[in-house]
């Protein structure tokens, strides 16, 4: 799947150095309102230099980070196409080199968001050495764009410290759902999220403890920059809550080594790639 294009100097494009540490083109605060969603269509428009597979390199110099956005959905579109709205110009303004994955489960067996992510990670690693994965949840916004989608090199981090819903702070201390960002090495470390936590819940619970039980910590996003907003839904059908316990004792073989799914297609739209896969069902 390694797309030379990526790597081809692009012609309109003038790179002689690095870009700086700190990218010069942030605003901070974001202003996000959940309207009407965008078609593609306009967000394309938006953002003429994003490559197919949603795919981008800062235009004038080089990206120091390399980012993927793994986002797990279903049924989902509408929030998604909001959420590309934000996300894309966010990400230019960090100057990243990044691409976008979203890993969309066929069928309508139990939703399974770990799994989910673990197939985004496996398949985003044909692309590209990739330094850092974000694990993104598709109703979620970010609101300052000082919060860097790059990855702590000593430990995996939350992102989504401060969420609207539960009034800009942290529902619980432990808390890692959300977003969050793992080094490939982290990840591993890890052995990935579990397979197994099928329906809503418990499972962002299960990967703190992976971390902890792997002897790392989390490092976290300051709650001043880490503010998102959440869009408003219902809870899904096929994601009822799951009501398990953590499954601490299985972590080692619970995980990216048993990871197995169809892969059904792979695509690349103009503003994300697009995996779509059959993961099963509950045992
Ligand atoms: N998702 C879908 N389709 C579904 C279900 C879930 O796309 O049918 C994805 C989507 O990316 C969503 C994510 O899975 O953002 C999480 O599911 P959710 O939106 O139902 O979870 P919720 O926002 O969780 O309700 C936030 C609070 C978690 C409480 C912590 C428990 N440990």
């Amino acid at each position: 799947y390694t797309n030379l294009s990526l790597f081809l100097p692009d012609p309109e494009s003038v790179r002689t150095q690095y870009c700086s540490v700190k990218s010069p083109i942030l605003v901070g605060p974001i202003s996000v309102s959940f309207n009407k969603p965008p078609s593609l269509r306009k967000i394309q428009i938006k953002n003429p230099h994003v490559k197919p597979g949603g795919k981008f390199s800062p235009r004038h110099c080089f990206g120091r980070y390399r980012t993927a956005i793994i986002i797990p959905q279903r049924n989902r579109e509408s929030h998604l196409r909001m959420l590309l709205y934000y996300l894309h110009p966010f990400l230019q303004r960090q100057q990243l080199h990044y691409a976008i994955f979203v890993v969309n489960q066929a069928g309508n067996s139990t939703f399974n968001r770990a799994k989910l992510l673990n197939i985004g990670v496996r398949e985003a690693l044909k692309l590209d050495d990739w330094d850092c994965f974000i694990l993104h949840d598709v109703d979620l916004v970010p609101e300052n764009d000082h919060n860097l989608y790059i990855c702590d090199e000593n430990y995996p981090k939350h992102l989504a410290s401060a969420m609207d819903k539960f009034q800009y702070s942290l529902p619980y201390w432990a808390y890692f759902g959300g977003v969050s960002a793992l080094t490939p090495d982290q990840y591993m470390r890890i052995n990935g999220f579990p397979n197994n936590y099928w329906g809503w819940g418990g499972e962002d619970d299960d990967i703190a403890m992976r971390v902890h039980l792997a002897g790392m910590s989390i490092s976290r996003t300051p709650i001043s920059v880490g503010r998102y907003k959440m869009m408003s839904h219902n809870r899904d059908t096929g994601n009822e809550e799951n009501g398990e316990s953590n499954h601490k004792e299985t972590w080692r073989d619970d995980g990216m080594n048993s990871l197995e799914f169809k892969l059904l297609a792979r695509i690349e739209h103009t503003l994300y790639t697009n995996i779509t896969v059959d993961i099963g069902s509950p045992q």
